[in-house]
């Protein structure tokens, strides 16, 4: 394969939240050369384009400082205050400001003004996530003739969502700048073809091809998956010891887990509700269950992370008051990040994993918590149906997230579960999540961006 030049908001080549990703890029960039560009996560007073490159786990990253309003702007603003909320189906939330769209613009102008000098001839670009839609578009309008692909790691919303964006237009049009655009799902990939033909007459082939006036872009669902290697984490020896604390302190009771970046599209507030929900319509249960939630805090500049913060700190307080006996709280609610063999060891103490976002681009935690389970005795996985993996993970109790009866019913019907039928449900989901990890994600994608053929520049509108 040809040279590697990934492109993405953050770089990341440790662990971390982005686990997996991070693994599989790096791995890619190690086997291939090539560099992974982004923002440093840094300020600086002026944008000068100084560039700093380091070697890190044997990859070449490139990164640069943003200045203040870029942050405001681009960050905070368009990528998490639009962007974010109204591909979430959030329009409710979703603020439309053209100072934040101008920063957006503009941010990514400087991206591919630094970034250009850095790309050889015969290198793939591959650019990653929402906040570098327009990228594409400009490496071209700089004369990039290299093939370029762009994968989205959130939902594409229904036509009529988008339509709601001032810009859609100009930005579904940068993308075909672009030789090959990723989603994890058919149903996303759908909602962006329906836009496309529906709202700018675009042309959408039986070869999974969309055509807009001199461009034609390559459209494929290609679902993320996890490291592998998770599997093994479960077996390590902080797994094991978190498995022991965390089953010690459950003294008998049933361990329901979920883990989450603290986000309003997570559902957490509705997970909850749909707990109280159980502990009301099993009294002889109740006490017989906890449920650990970890979600650490992220995005805490923007004011509905804080208030979804707050919001659960009181439903949490309000539940735990109602309904905690003298010797058992029903909900712990922790807001901290912990190392994924802890993680591995904590889904695998954990009878119930409950992932229920309202919506997600696909979500790993479901399928770190399959990897994580021991095959003799393993959990069930209860999982919203607007998550992007339950297109694969079929065999999980597939639950609507709104509905505080059918949270209630599914919780229910895990812990009753014979040992038989979890077990067959979890050995066709555990298939899926070693099968379909995230190096086959990695391959499926560069194999189609190495097969297009790539198009005149001159095409392509910035
Ligand atoms: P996220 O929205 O961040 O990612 P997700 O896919 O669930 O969501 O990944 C979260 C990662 O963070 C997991 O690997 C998880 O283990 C880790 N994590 C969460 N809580 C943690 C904690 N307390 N401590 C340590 N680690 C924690 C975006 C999209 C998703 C899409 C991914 C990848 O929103 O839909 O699945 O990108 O494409």
């Amino acid at each position: 394969m040809s040279r590697l030049i990934v492109i993405s908001n953050r770089v990341s080549t440790g662990g971390g939240a982005q686990g997996g990703l991070a693994v599989a890029l790096s791995a890619a960039l190690r086997a291939n050369g090539g560099i992974w560009f982004g923002w440093s996560g840094e300020r600086t007073e002026q944008f000068t384009g100084h560039i700093n490159f380091q070697r890190l786990d044997g990859v070449t990253t490139a990164t640069v400082d943003l200045e203040d309003q870029d942050i405001d702007e681009y960050y905070n603003g368009y990528a998490n205050r639009t962007l974010w909320p109204l591909f979430h189906y959030r329009i409710d939330l979703a603020e439309y400001e053209r100072s934040f769209a101008g920063g957006y613009q503009r941010v990514n102008e400087r991206f591919a003004d630094t970034v250009r000098p850095l790309i050889e001839n015969d290198d793939l670009i591959w650019v990653q996530d929402y906040h570098m839609f327009p990228l594409g578009a400009e490496l071209r309008s700089r004369g990039v003739a290299n093939r370029i692909g762009f994968f989205l790691h959130i939902p594409w919303p229904p036509r009529r969502l988008l339509a709601t964006l001032p810009e859609a237009p100009a930005l579904v049009r940068s993308l075909l700048a672009y030789d090959v655009i990723g989603f994890h799902t058919q149903e996303w990939l759908q909602s962006f073809c329906d836009y496309a033909r529906e709202e700018l007459g675009g042309i959408v082939g039986d070869d999974g091809t969309l055509t807009l006036g001199d461009r034609k872009v390559q459209l494929i669902a290609c679902p993320i998956g996890i490291d592998a290697d998770f599997m093994k984490l479960a077996e390590t020896k902080a797994a094991r010891e978190a498995f022991n604390r965390v089953r010690d302190s459950a003294v008998g009771r049933a361990l329901i887990v979920g883990v989450d970046r603290l986000d309003y599209s997570k559902g957490l507030e509705e997970r909850f509700l749909g707990y109280e929900r159980f502990l009301i319509e099993n009294p002889d249960e109740r006490e017989e269950v906890v449920l650990l939630q970890i979600a650490p805090p992220s995005r805490g500049s923007v004011e509905s992370y804080q208030r979804i913060r707050s919001s659960l700190e009181s439903l949490a307080g309000r539940i735990n008051g109602a309904h905690a006996a003298l010797d058992w709280v029903p909900i712990r609610y922790v807001n901290h990040g912990y190392p994924r063999d802890v993680l591995a060891g904590v889904y695998r103490a954990s009878r119930i994993g409950l992932v229920t976002p309202l919506r997600d681009g696909m979500n790993l935690v479901a399928k770190e918590y399959v990897a994580a389970q021991d095959p003799e005795d393993p959990g069930v996985l209860i999982l919203s149906r607007f998550a992007g993996a339950a297109e694969q993970m079929g065999e999980a109790l597939l639950v609507n997230p709104y509905s505080a009866e059918e949270l209630s019913d599914a919780i229910r019907q895990a812990l009753a579960m014979p040992l038989a039928e979890r077990k067959r449900r979890w050995e066709t989901l555990a298939r899926g999540v070693r099968e379909q990890d995230v190096m086959w994600w990695l391959r499926r994608f560069t194999d189609a961006l190495m097969e297009v053929t790539p198009q005149p520049v001159a095409n392509c509108r910035a």
